[in-house]
C-alpha cells in the first residue's frame, strides 16, 4: 500500500483516519489521502460520526473525512491515474485520489456532507451524485446547475443526505470522455438506524468499460461500442478480488453500470434477490428470487442473498464476451476446418503463428501466445481442476465454514467432500445408438438461370 501523503490503508493509521481533524483549522481544505495500489483495503471502520457497517469496495478503499462543526467533510481530487487492470497490464486513466475507480464515499442518512473538489485534470470537470435527491445547485451538471470546475480550481458541495441507500458519484462535464477514463465511484448512504435491512456482509463496486489496443495503455475516449476489456471496478479476471464470506452470512453486492451496455449479473449455487436501486430500498414484499440481475445502463443495484451453500461459486456477467479480455473478434469460426496443411506454410513465414479455433478456442485458456507488452491473454486464470478459460467481468465468490467476522482474507479453493465432484465415466464406452440412415434418395435436379453478361438486364 502506497502513499502520497502517508495515508496506511490497512493499517491502524487508516482506522484512525476516519477520525483526523485537520491540524491547520476549520477554514483549510480536509486531507485528501490517495492510494496507488488496486489492493482492496480493510473495510473504514467510522471512529467518529454516526456509526454504521462499512462497504468492502472490491480492489478499493473507502475515502476518510473529518468532522468540523457538524459537517462531514470529504476531499476528491480528480486527476490521471495509473490503474493496474490485472497483473501484466496497466492502463493510463484518469480518476479520483489516485485510483479509477475513485474511493467509495460512506456517510450516513441525516449526515451533512461537505466534500470539496479539487481538478488536476487537463480539462475541467464536475461531479454529479448519481440517485442523490439533492439542492439543484449541488446536482453538478456542468452548465446547467453551476460553473465548470476549471483546471486547477477546487470548488465545494455541501448537502444533507436525506435517505440512504447505493448511488455513485462520476462527472457531467465531457462526459463521454471523462467516463471513458474511468471517473467515477460508489457514494454509499448507510440506514441511519443500523438494525434496518442489516446484513452481515456488504461488498460494492461499479462496472466499467474500456477500449485499450493490446501494447497501449490509453483507452479510446470516442469509442462508442466497441470495447475490449470488461471490468467489475476497473478490474479484470483474474485481477479481481474474490468474495469471501462465512456460511450462513447474510450478503449484500451493490453493483453500479457506468458502462454503455447492459450486463446481466449471474452467481452460482445461491439466488438472490434485488434489496435496493438507487432509486431506494425494495419493499420485501415487492421482491422475488433471482440468479442473474439485469443491470441497466447508470443504474444500481443491491443484491442480497444467504450464503448457505459451501464452495467456490462463479460470479460473472452473463454475456460470454464480457468474460474475455482484449481480443479481435474478427475472427471466423474455424469449427471443423483442418487447416493443418496451411498453418505449416504460415510458420515458414511467421514463426509464432498459431492455429486455431478448429476445436473450438478453449486451447487459449492455455496458451502462451506471445503478447505485446502490457495487455492480458483472451482468457486466463487457474482454478484447482486447471486453465479457467475467463477474463473481464468474472470472479468468485468463496463460501466458507467458520470464518471470523471480518475475515476477508482468501481461503485458498475449496475443498469438496468426498464424492461431490462431477467425475470421469470409467465403464466401458456405450455402443452407438444411432440407427443406420435411410437409402438417400437422389437429388431432384436443381437448374439454375446464372446471368453470363450484362447484356440480357
Ligand atoms: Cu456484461
Amino acid at each position: 500500500m502506497n502513499s502520497r501523503r502517508q495515508f496506511l490503508a490497512g493499517s491502524a493509521a487508516a482506522l484512525l483516519g476516519a477520525a483526523a481533524v485537520s491540524r491547520v483549522g476549520a477554514a483549510s481544505l480536509p486531507e485528501a489521502p490517495s492510494r496507488d495500489s488496486a489492493e482492496r483495503a480493510p473495510p473504514l471502520v467510522p471512529s467518529t460520526g454516526r456509526p454504521y457497517n462499512p462497504v468492502v469496495t472490491l480492489n478499493g478503499w473507502s475515502l476518510p473525512w473529518r468532522m468540523n462543526n457538524g459537517w462531514k467533510e470529504f476531499h476528491l481530487v480528480a486527476e490521471p491515474v495509473r490503474r493496474e487492470l490485472a497483473p501484466g497490464m496497466t492502463a493510463h486513466l484518469w480518476g479520483y485520489n489516485g485510483q479509477s475507480p475513485g474511493p467509495t464515499i460512506e456517510c450516513v442518512e441525516g449526515d451533512k456532507l461537505r466534500i470539496f473538489v479539487t481538478n488536476k485534470l487537463p480539462e475541467h470537470t464536475t461531479i454529479h451524485w448519481h440517485g442523490i435527491l439533492l439542492p439543484n445547485g449541488m446536482d453538478g451538471v456542468g452548465g446547467l446547475t453551476q460553473p465548470q470546475i476549471g483546471v486547477g480550481k477546487t470548488y465545494v458541495y455541501e448537502f444533507e443526505m436525506k435517505h440512504s441507500g447505493t448511488f455513485m458519484y462520476h462527472p457531467h462535464a465531457d462526459e463521454m470522455v471523462q467516463m471513458a477514463m474511468g471517473m467515477m465511484g460508489s457514494l454509499i448512504v448507510h440506514p441511519r438506524d443500523p438494525k434496518f435491512m442489516p446484513v452481515d456482509r456488504d461488498f460494492a463496486f461499479l462496472t466499467a468499460s474500456y477500449d485499450i489496443e493490446p501494447g497501449a495503455h490509453t483507452p479510446k475516449v470516442a469509442e462508442m461500442t466497441d470495447f475490449n476489456l470488461w471490468t467489475f471496478n476497473s478490474r479484470v479476471f483474474p485481477g479481481i478480488d474474490h468474495l469471501v464470506v462465512r456460511k450462513g452470512d447474510r450478503v449484500r453486492v451493490r453493483i453500479g453500470n457506468l458502462t454503455m451496455t447492459n450486463h446481466p449479473i449471474h452467481i452460482h449455487g445461491h439466488n438472490f434477490t434485488v434489496a435496493c436501486t438507487d432509486g431506494g430500498w425494495v419493499p420485501k414484499t415487492a421482491r422475488w428470487p433471482e440468479t442473474s440481475v439485469d443491470m441497466p445502463v447508470g443504474a444500481l443495484r443491491a443484491i442480497e442473498f444467504v450464503a448457505d451453500n459451501p464452495g467456490d461459486w462463479a460470479f460473472h456477467c452473463h454475456k460470454s464476451h464480457h468474460v474475455m479480455n482484449a481480443m479481435g473478434h474478427d475472427v471466423p469460426t474455424m469449427i471443423g476446418v483442418d487447416h493443418r496443411g496451411v498453418a505449416e506454410k504460415i510458420l515458414r513465414l511467421i514463426p509464432d503463428y498459431m492455429v486455431m479455433g478448429e476445436r473450438g478456442m478453449a486451447d487459449m485458456g492455455e496458451m502462451e501466445m506471445p503478447l505485446p507488452d502490457n495487455t492480458l491473454p483472451m482468457m486466463s486464470g487457474s482454478g484447482p481442476f486447471g486453465a479457467m478459460e475467463m477474463g473481464g467481468m468474472f470472479t468468485v465468490v468463496k463460501v466458507r465454514e467458520g470464518l471470523a467476522r471480518n475475515d476477508y482474507r482468501d481461503p485458498g479453493w475449496y475443498r469438496h467432500p468426498r464424492g461431490t465432484v462431477a467425475y470421469e465415466w470409467q465403464g466401458e464406452a456405450p455402443p452407438a445408438a444411432r440407427k443406420e440412415p435411410a437409402a438417400r434418395q437422389p437429388e431432384p435436379a436443381f437448374r439454375a438461370k446464372k446471368p453470363a453478361g450484362h447484356a440480357n438486364h
